[in-house]
């Protein structure tokens, strides 16, 4: 495929409707992201042990998600953000490390490269973690602003201000840089105000080293993993702040969501009634918080229960701002504003979520294609069991996936079975290939997929 192309296609939608270029209406888009926050790490989802005040209030005006489906660790997730479409067709079901030389391939149109075509300035403040080179910098990708750094702070890196790295991290400094990112996040929302903007905050916590900023270090009931959580709230309650006190809170379209399940273990993230956590493909690895608040659009206090997810994020935002989201690729993701609206829909917009070669929840059925371990330390450690391949799971009544029914329902089993067989033999046929820089091994060959579908 070829970017050009891809481009013009954008540039030939908008130019038909030139209104929509204008833009002066259209809602802003800020989207907090946080880095293995779990499902039971919010009070608004549950937890009795973390209180989350300032995500709370974001969930009473706005719809809290149940069922918001992720990839189970950092960059595929940020990649499918990015992409609209399934890290395994996007080329990187991996984390991907500092020493790597791939990143998000340039032919890729990007939900920040869409929402410019509609007159939006992007910007993205936090972690990029989609490669660390230069071709792979989000200001090559869509971005006008980037504050941040490319990788995990664990792995050692450095803060850039768009293409220069302007200082260099070491190891286990998280709480230093957090302010830093807000006062970023809330300097471009200032100087943004006037038209509209799309911000990604792509927080670095709570992902370990769980090193909380001073101020908030002992204010939690649930150790330092808690003092890291109220940082988070704090900040979403300053975001929201700037948001009103620039008075342009009710045109824009707020989300905040995490981007894989929680590091389970002592002290850590906590998946609330959902079974394991990062790393795995349990609910508890790839079902994660996801509330979205956008006055006058989404009803205060509303809940969604369908399945949604990452990959939503890229056709909603073209949706909403007038463009045509890429037609010459395949986009997993859907357009979800009839949910957010609250209209009536006829069937699910998603009947299914696949991780291919893994597990297929199709309505409130998942299979089990091949076998579950448990993610994390806890789980090498053999505390956490793991659940054989062929498990069939009922989610409506065992969302912790303890109960195999598969001896139960044969037909149901073998009807996941033959959707699964038929949604890697798409992937293959329509996948594309991760970034590579100029070089590097390893061309994209069908055995490669086939490898990422095993991951
Ligand atoms: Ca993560």
């Amino acid at each position: 495929m070829n970017i050009g192309i891809s481009k013009h296609v954008i540039c030939s939608v908008v130019l038909a409707f030139p209104g929509l270029v204008e833009a002066a209406d259209k809602p802003n888009i800020v989207v907090f992201l946080t880095d293995d926050q779990g499902y039971g790490d919010l009070g608004c989802y549950g937890s009795d042990s973390l209180e989350t005040p300032n995500i709370d209030r974001l969930c009473q005006q706005g719809m809290m998600f149940t069922d918001f489906y992720v990839h189970q660790r950092c960059s595929p997730t940020r990649l499918a953000f990015m992409t609209g479409s399934h890290a395994h067709r996007a080329g990187c079901t991996k984390v991907i490390y500092n020493r790597d030389r791939i990143g998000i391939h340039s032919d890729e149109v990007t939900t920040p490269e869409l929402l410019k075509t509609a007159g939006y300035t992007t910007g993205i403040v936090g972690k990029w973690h989609l490669g660390e080179w230069d071709a792979f910098n989000p200001t090559r990708h869509g971005f006008d602003f980037f504050y941040g750094f490319m990788i995990d702070l664990d792995q050692g890196t450095g803060i850039y201000r768009n293409l220069e790295r302007i200082e260099s991290i070491k190891r286990k400094t998280d709480g230093q840089h957090s302010p830093k990112l807000l006062d970023a996040a809330v300097g471009f929302i200032k100087q943004n105000k006037e038209h509209p903007f799309f911000l990604y905050c792509a927080s670095p916590l709570p992902h370990t080293p769980w090193i909380p900023n001073e101020r908030f270090r002992g204010t939690s009931r649930r150790g330092t993993y808690g003092d890291v959580i109220r940082e988070i709230d704090w900040q979403v309650g300053e975001l929201m702040k700037v948001l009103d006190e620039q008075g342009i809170a009710e045109n824009t379209l707020f989300i905040f969501a995490s981007d894989n399940g929680p590091v389970l273990g002592i002290d850590g993230g906590d998946a609330g009634p959902l079974r394991d956590g990062k790393w795995t493909d349990f609910e508890g690895g790839i079902r994660v918080p996801c509330i979205m608040r956008w006055p006058g659009t989404i009803a205060p206090g509303s809940t969604n229960r369908q399945i949604t997810g990452i990959i939503d994020l890229l056709p909603t935002f073209c949706a909403i701002a007038g463009v045509a989201a890429p037609g010459d690729r395949v986009i997993d993701g859907r357009n979800i504003l009839p949910y957010l609206r609250g209209e009536q829909v006829e069937k699910p917009i998603h009947e299914s979520f696949v991780v291919p070669g893994s597990v297929i929840r199709h309505g409130k059925w998942k299979l089990l294609v091949r076998e579950l371990k448990p993610g994390g330390k806890s789980g090498r450690e053999g505390k956490r069991p793991s659940a054989p391949a062929g498990s069939l799971f009922n989610l409506q009544d065992d969302p912790g996936e303890t109960r195999d029914v598969s001896a139960d329902h044969p037909e149901i089993v073998a009807d996941l079975r033959r959707r699964m067989d038929a949604a890697v033999r798409e992937l293959e046929a329509n996948s594309r290939p991760i970034g590579r820089l100029p070089g590097a091994p390893v061309p994209e060959t069908k055995n490669n997929v086939k490898k990422r579908i095993k991951h």
